[in-house]
Formats: structure tokens, sequence, C-alpha cells
């Protein structure tokens, strides 16, 4: 069953919240010196934008971000869906220069409902061709990750510039809509015949891989602005004049296109994107948190592998040794998380215990296996030491220094994997980002357009949350 939009929104707010508090202790704590002091701000930059972002999702808003190259018509595709000339157009390239943001008010009566629908916002760019190319399209890159969906517009033939510029923005893994414009100019194109150039364009590129295909949602075919159509006028004293007669927009497949994916997966993608920008600002924060703490962190580490060191050399008995060993890693795995701020359950650090396990497998297992060897060898040495007491105890000291030197070892590769592990983020646990991520995933119905980016956001997110 699937969540409705309020709680969905809930939901996710309370995800944030819980970041931003866990962060509280870590800016708390005084800082001592000059470097410390500027990377506790950046952690408290980084927990105001949680803050923000949150406070963002009151008023949910859908982000679309309109691309393309210089003069296909972008600023007057915007003009056309709100009504109104807002942004300047002209047929010189680049007359924009900055993105902008307007916002569209859908006409009721193409609206069953107004609260089924977020509020939209459009944002305006330059052309992706314009000069000034790199600062632009880092620009382009940073506009697609904050937009909830991506309208890519076209006119006319596809080039290989453009198509170069539809599959970078890809990258960004959001919805997207190829907006075929002025089609006033161009009568004879239809959809098949677009479709058609990109798969050709797909496979001149993609050799490796010709069976598959650009991941374009829908093609809409519009005039934003068509052409002014010259007319004859007969007045009726007989004089005959030329004049320039405004044709209205042709705008409703783009229209139609844009309300059912604002009302089907408004929300969710909303609700997605503030997520993905939350796991990388927690990523961020996460990091910082660990710079503060490293000596700290460091100091700890040393500490619990001396002590682990100290205890395993003293206990003769194989399977104490390696019982005592995991629970003082899981002390040291808690204590490590507390001095960052991101405290974590007993059971999560026992997670954590294992997965550091499973992927430094063989030198944990070559610690265990030290511990099981050696603590028996140990036990064996000790009994041999009754009869003979100068060679067994001296056999026995030297077991003793090299299986406390590996667990101790072991002890120390497992708080750094932590430190590792923790600077992923904290965004485990059950109402951590990620899950709450992975839950809105699981409610998406198979027909709607976020369904197609469902495989990639999973996979992303199994990757980043198993590095
Ligand atoms: N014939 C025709 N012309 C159009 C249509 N839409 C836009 N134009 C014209 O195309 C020219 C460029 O339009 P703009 O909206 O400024 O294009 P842009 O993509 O925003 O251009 P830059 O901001 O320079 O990148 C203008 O002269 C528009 O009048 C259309 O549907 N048909
Ligand atoms: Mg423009």
């Amino acid at each position: 069953m699937s969540t409705s939009a309020p709680n969905r929104f809930q939901q996710v707010r309370q995800a944030l919240r819980q970041s931003v508090q866990r962060y509280a202790p870590t800016l708390q704590r005084s800082q001592p010196n000059a470097d410390r002091q500027s990377q506790k701000a950046a952690v408290q930059d980084g927990v105001s934008a949680l803050g923000a972002l949150e406070a963002r999702l009151a008023k949910p808003v859908l982000r679309i971000a309109v691309f393309g190259l210089v003069s296909r018509g972008k600023s007057a595709v915007i003009n056309a869906l709100v009504g109104e000339d807002i942004l300047p157009t002209g047929p010189l390239h680049g007359v924009t220069r900055w993105p902008r943001s307007v916002y569209w008010r859908p006409p009721i009566e193409a609206v069953h409902d107004v609260d089924e629908l977020p509020q939209i916002e459009l944002i305006d760019t330059p052309g992706l061709d314009e000069v000034d190319g790199e600062a632009r399209g880092a620009m382009a890159q940073e506009v697609a990750y904050q937009a909830d969906m991506i309208l890519f517009v076209v006119a006319g033939d596809i080039t290989r510039t453009e198509y170069d510029a539809l599959v970078t923005l890809q990258a960004a893994k959001k919805p997207l809509l190829l907006v075929f414009n002025k089609i006033d100019l161009f009568p004879d194109t239809d959809r098949q015949a677009i479709y058609d150039v990109l798969t050709n364009l797909w496979k001149s590129t993609h050799r490796d891989r010709p069976n598959a295909a650009l991941a374009v949602d829908d093609v809409v075919m519009i005039a934003a602005a068509p052409t002014p159509m010259q007319v004859r006028v007969e007045w009726p004293d007989g004089k005959i004049t030329h004049e320039w007669e405004k044709l209205p927009p042709q705008m409703d497949s783009l229209k139609q296109a844009l309300l059912t994916i604002a009302r089907q997966d408004g929300t969710t993608l909303i609700a997605l994107n503030a997520l993905r920008e939350a796991d990388s600002l927690e990523t961020d924060i996460a990091r910082r948190a660990i710079a503060l703490h490293h000596e700290d962190a460091e100091a700890l580490i040393w500490k619990f592998a001396k002590y682990k060191s100290l205890a395993v050399a003293l206990n003769p008995i194989a399977i104490l040794d390696l019982a005592g060993g995991f629970i003082t890693d899981l002390v040291m795995i808690r204590a490590l998380a507390k001095l960052y701020g991101l405290p974590i359950t007993q059971h999560e650090a026992k997670k954590l215990w294992q997965a550091i396990a499973k992927s430094s497998g063989t030198l944990l297992a070559s610690e265990i296996g030290t511990g099981l060897l050696l603590g028996t060898g140990k036990g064996a040495a000790a009994v041999w030491s009754m009869f003979d007491s100068a060679g067994g105890f001296s056999a026995l000291l030297s077991v003793m220094a090299a299986q406390a030197g590996a667990s101790g070892y072991g002890t120390y590769a497992v708080g750094k994997a932590t430190q590792v592990y923790l600077e992923q983020g904290c965004t485990w646990g059950p109402n951590g980002v990620k899950a709450v991520m992975k839950d809105i995933l699981s409610q998406i119905d198979s027909d709607s357009t976020v369904s197609r980016l469902r495989q990639e956001l999973e996979a992303q997110l199994l990757a980043s949350s198993s590095k």
C-alpha cells in the first residue's frame, strides 16, 4: 500500500530532523584550536542546510528544469506554459544568460483537484552550447541535480552536440521529457522519426551496447511561439494590406504530460530528491565530523588495541580470546560512533562488525585463525611449561606476544574500518535517510514515470551503503 503524500513528506522530514539532532552534541563541544573551529563551522553549515531542506518540505515544490542548445525556444516554452511573456526571448543566440525560475499555476480546468498537485517551478537555463562552456556545463549539472524533472528542448534535426548534452544530463537520473519545439516550422516531423534519430545516434555512439537505448520518458511535439502568419486584409474601402497575424501556441501535449507526471509522481519525485540531497549533505557532514575528531579517535582506537592485546596476552583460553575480542570491538565501535556524534545501537554495531569482518575477510580470518590456533597452542604450551619450566615458559611468552600483536592489530583494523564506515554518513537505522528512500522506492507503481529510474536509484543506494 502506498503512503499518502502528506505522510510521505512527514516521514522524510522526520528522517531529516533526526539527522539534524544527531549532530547537536558535536556542535556543542568546544574546540580548542582554530583549525577545528573552522571544521566545526563547516559541520554547522551542513546541519543548517539539512534544516533548510526539512523546512522546504513544509511547502513542497516540484522543480522542472528546462535545458537545450541556444535558441531552441526554452524561454519561449516557459512563457507559453505560464501564458505570459515573462522571460526575454529572441532570435539571437544566448538571450538567457543565467538560470531563472518562474512559478506555474496550471489552469484550474486542467486539474481535477488543485490539492493533488504540488506547486510547480519552471527553471529556465542558458543554452548548453553557449560560450564559456566549462562554467556553463558545471552550472547545468548543478541545476539538473537540484531539479526533480528535466525538459530537454530541441527544434529541427537533433545534432550530435545536442545528443551528447542529453546523454550528460541523464547522469542526474531524473525523469526526462524530450520537447520537440517549433513544429510549425517542421510539420513533417513525427514522434517516430525522433525516436528513430535517437536510436541511430545511440547505436553510433554506443557500439558496445547497440540494443540498449537512450532513456527518454516521453517525446512531445509543440510550438511555443509559432511564426506569425502573413494575411491579406481587404478593407471596406477596397484597400488591400498585408498584416502579420500572431498564431496561438500549441502546448497541449506538453501540458498534459507535465500535469500527469506532477499528479502521479510529483510527491515521490520531490521526496526522493530531498533524500538524495540529504544523503550527500550527511555524508559531507560526517566526513567533517570525522576530521574534527580525528586525533581523539586515533587515541581511542590505540587504547582499545592496547587493551585487547593485553587481555589476549593474559587470557589462556582460546575461545574466550575470541568472545572477549569481539566484545571489545563492539564497545570500541560504539565509543567511536559516540565520539563522532553518531550514536548507534548494539545491534547496529554488531551488523557493522560483521560487515567489516566480511569486507576485510582475510585479515580478520587470520586474526580469528591465529586466535584459535595460538589460543590452543597457548593452553598446550602452558601444560608443557609445568613439565619443563624454562623452555615452556619462553615458548608461551613468544606465542603470547605473537597472538596479542595479531589481535591488537585486528582491533586497530576494525577501528579504522569503522571510521571509514561512519564517514559514509550515518544514514542507516530504521528511520535513516537511506531506509526512508528504500521504502519510497518500494512503493512506486510499475506504470509511473519514476519506475524507469527505480532500478538505477536502488542500485545507487546499494552501492553507497555498501561502500
Ligand atoms: N517558429 C517558431 N519559432 C519559435 C518557437 N518557439 C520559439 N521560437 C523562436 O525562437 C527564438 C528563440 O527562442 P528563445 O525562447 O529565446 O530560445 P532559448 O532557447 O531560450 O534561447 P537562449 O536563451 O538564447 O538559449 C525566438 O525568436 C522565438 O520567437 C516556435 O514554436 N516556432
Ligand atoms: Mg532563453
